[in-house]
């Protein structure tokens, strides 16, 4: 289908048509990475949904492999929806997943590969006494999805923790305990909950060190980690986090700081962004995290085109133990594999009011690193936009600064992601990190947004941001990774060998100097997995 190919992305996972959406049990194996995703076999649109399966060596080259699972059974018949993978310490793998039930109820049921010795693991197993678990007392038939990946508590049983909600707008998360992963007993109280966050979907919970660059397994806990939990909001598509504290006697979990507490707080991402998921590589040590990325074209464009969404570029997660605050979040360096040939930009002066071209060439699929600082020509008022305000035309006497992604020479399209540090009454400055899509195409049926969201810079740390640009996604890192923003945009110039970049400075009282280093990426193998071939 050449319809809009131009926005198919060359490195990152999507399917070779119809819709995707979550990312789920992504998990480690004999050597290969799994990523299942909830998947329409038959359109471009939601429906029909079951797990569609990819396997690659390094998270970037990736295969594609038969449908995992189906709806074929009465408890899941009207979906396979979100699920996470655990490992049992005798090598077992056990899927807990969401059917929708022949009554429309949700319900958690089981599988497990049928043959542990095949590493493709190409055939799953439903428990045939599914569902392990029915929506409990007090919790509505729809209100009950998308277990998380188990951990073992201290007293040896099994936790897992599902998202729900109690009364329409208290968020929650349900902690169900079992030795055996088929008997499950709903421990009193909740995980966690927050008044008016509504629904929480695809709950995330997991370890992180304070100190070190190591990811950990999901059942650590003690001494010198900390907790993260997550949930994807559903009634504004949203996923936030907070970092806190677990217990795990009384399976509660406290936010550090309650005012930033789950859904009121942190987001993952700002950008185009939701239903994310972590799972923990034991062969290298890093928790990875996967993220969907839904269109913001129409219905229409995406069944014209066949195909709908992405998934971004796997992201370690770390704690930043400099704010004690943020998650880092930091593109998996097998991304570095595409790198091809480099430009370094030194020290680029980019005065008050200009913008500066960076002869690249084709700038289409991109790894920017860039470092910016910044020198005051004029003194600043205190009453600007503290936030992304109207996007890069608003100008304050600090920035907006930044780069123009996916522009064409004219710049009559253009995505600038930028910085836009504010005074605030104390005389310090605060830092939003933002990426504006209002002229970002000439498409008038795209949903062209201004994202953002605040990013710590600390005393001794320059403008830092990183930012990998394939077609029609950029995915934006400020500051190491402190604050991510994935957007999708949909150019009809700025294409193929008509795409360029560009520096921008549109503040009134800076000067910006930025020195840059600018990959070519290479594009990625994501083809259908080569059965009968010797070689892959
Ligand atoms: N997507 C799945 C659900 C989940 C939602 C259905 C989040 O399990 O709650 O496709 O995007």
């Amino acid at each position: 289908n050449a319809m809009f190919s131009w926005q198919r992305t060359a490195y990152h996972f999507q399917p070779e048509k119809n819709w995707m959406n979550d990312p789920n049990g992504p998990l480690y194996y004999k050597g290969w990475y799994h990523l299942f995703y909830q998947y329409n076999p038959f359109s471009a649109i939601w429906g029909n949904i079951t797990w569609g399966h990819a396997v690659s060596r390094d998270l970037i080259h990736w295969l594609y492999l038969p449908l995992a699972m189906v709806p074929d059974q009465w408890f899941d018949i009207y979906g396979v929806w979100t699920g996470s993978a655990t490992f049992l310490p005798d090598g077992k793998i056990v899927m807990l997943y969401t059917g929708k039930t022949n009554g429309s109820v949700q319900v958690q049921n089981l599988a497990y590969p049928a043959n542990l010795s095949d590493p493709l693991l190409l055939h799953w197993d439903k428990y045939p006494g599914n569902p392990v678990m029915v929506p409990p007392p007090g919790i509505q038939d729809d209100d009950f999805r998308d277990p998380t990946t188990a951990w073992v508590g201290p007293d040896g049983k099994w936790r897992v923790t599902i998202g729900s909600r109690f009364n329409t707008t208290l968020g929650l998360s349900l902690v169900y305990q079992t030795k055996n992963f088929i008997d499950y007993e709903l421990l009193d109280g909740v995980l966690h909950a927050v008044p008016g966050t509504g629904m929480w979907e695809c709950v995330d919970f997991y370890p992180v060190a304070i100190n070190g660059s190591l990811g950990l397994d999901t059942s650590a806990m003690g001494p010198g980690i900390k907790h993260v939990l997550k949930a994807s909001l559903d009634d504004t598509k949203v996923d936030h986090y907070a970092i806190g504290t677990y217990d795990p006697i009384k399976d509660k979990w406290t936010p550090d700081n309650p005012k930033m507490d789950v859904g009121i707080g942190l987001r993952v991402d700002y950008g185009r962004y939701y239903a994310s998921k972590t799972f923990f590589d034991p062969h290298t040590q890093r928790r990875i995290l996967w993220g969907w990325i839904n269109e913001t074209d129409t219905e229409n464009a995406d069944l014209r085109k066949g195909w709908a969404s992405l998934q971004t570029i796997p992201r370690t997660v770390l704690f930043d133990n400099k704010t004690g605050t943020h998650l880092l979040q930091w593109p998996v360096k097998e991304v570095e594999s595409l790198r091809l040939n480099s430009t370094v930009f030194k020290d680029v002066l980019v005065e008050a009011g200009s913008i500066v071209p960076l002869d690249i060439g084709t700038a289409t699929q991109l790894d920017i690193v860039a470092e910016f600082e910044i020198e005051q020509l004029e003194s600043s008022t205190t009453d600007e936009a503290s936030d992304c305000g109207n996007g890069a035309v608003e100008r304050n006497t600090f920035g907006p600064f930044g780069i123009l992604v996916i522009a064409d020479d004219s710049l009559s399209e253009l995505t600038p992601v930028f910085f836009r540090p504010v005074n605030t009454s104390d005389g310090s400055l605060n830092t939003y990190f933002c990426t504006d899509e209002k002229r970002s195409s000439k498409a008038n049926d795209v949903f062209k947004q201004v994202y953002g969201g605040e990013v710590p810079v600390l005393e001794d740390e320059k403008y830092n941001m990183r930012v990998l640009v394939d077609h029609s996604i950029v995915e934006s890192f400020a500051q190491g990774g402190r604050t991510v923003i994935s957007s999708r945009v949909y150019p009809t110039e700025a294409i193929y060998g008509a795409a360029r970049l560009f520096l921008f400075n549109n503040a009134t009282g800076v000067n910006v100097k930025a020195t840059l280093k600018i990959w070519d990426l290479n594009s990625a193998f994501i083809r259908p997995f080569p059965f009968g071939e010797t070689t892959i």
